[in-house]
């Protein structure tokens, strides 16, 4: 017997559909969303700080920072605009593994990712740490394409993809949740995507 209500064009639910959140699609391609033009960041000019507030705590430049343990990275993302893409491989430095080698435990609650574009996006420290985000410098494998934030981008994929800052530079710790360039104009301050905080005023 065929199970009323799947019958008629309604496939019923599947594993995938348990991991897409609320108001997103599945995307077999991989959109490219930038507020402005690409930069073409060449490796010879790439360094990454951290920073507490404007004071630099470290500073690595491109041969330093591949120096660093390489860590593997699965993950599904959630774009705001509503595609979730499944299964997509990166891998980078853990943040975790850039504050040991920085020497320091995170210093402040909150931290605002850097961009050579200017672009900048907060995110909790908690968010960022016991291996839940990393710096990637690959992706399936290659380095990343400069439009989708090659030499490096943030990758936190547990929030909306806004909150992984493309063509990364730095990581600034800051005493409170202060905005990023999104979350200025209009997007959720926190972004998870399971509770669908894409707005400001979202719960
Ligand atoms: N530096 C920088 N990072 C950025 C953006 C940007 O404009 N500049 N766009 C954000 C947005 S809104 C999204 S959805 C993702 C898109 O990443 P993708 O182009 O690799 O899909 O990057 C995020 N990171
Ligand atoms: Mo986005």
């Amino acid at each position: 017997m065929v199970t009323r209500g799947f019958s008629s064009g309604r496939k019923p639910p599947t594993d995938a559909d348990a991991r897409i959140p609320p108001g997103q699609y599945l995307e077999q391609g991989f959109p490219v969303l930038s507020a402005g033009p690409t930069p073409r960041v060449r490796t010879e000019d790439w360094s990454f700080t951290l920073k507490q507030g404007p004071r630099p705590i470290k500073t690595w430049n491109w041969t330093e920072f591949n120096a660093l343990p390489l860590t593997k990275m699965t993950r599904d993302i959630h774009c705001v605009t509503a595609w979730t893409k499944f299964d997509t491989a990166w891998q980078g430095v853990l943040v975790d593994d850039i504050l040991a080698d920085a020497g320091i435990e995170p210093p402040t609650a909150f931290v605002l990712a850097l961009s050579f574009d200017g672009y900048t996006t907060n995110v909790p420290t908690q968010d960022l740490t016991a291996g839940k985000a990393m710096v990637a410098l690959l992706y399936e494998g290659k380095p990343i394409t400069p439009d989708h934030g090659g030499p490096a981008r943030l990758l936190v994929p547990h929030l909306y993809f806004w909150k992984s800052a493309k063509w990364l530079n730095g990581l600034q710790f800051t005493e409170r949740d202060e905005p990023g360039f999104w979350e200025l104009r209009g997007y959720h301050i926190y972004g998870d995507p399971w509770r669908e905080q894409r707005y400001t005023g979202d719960p």
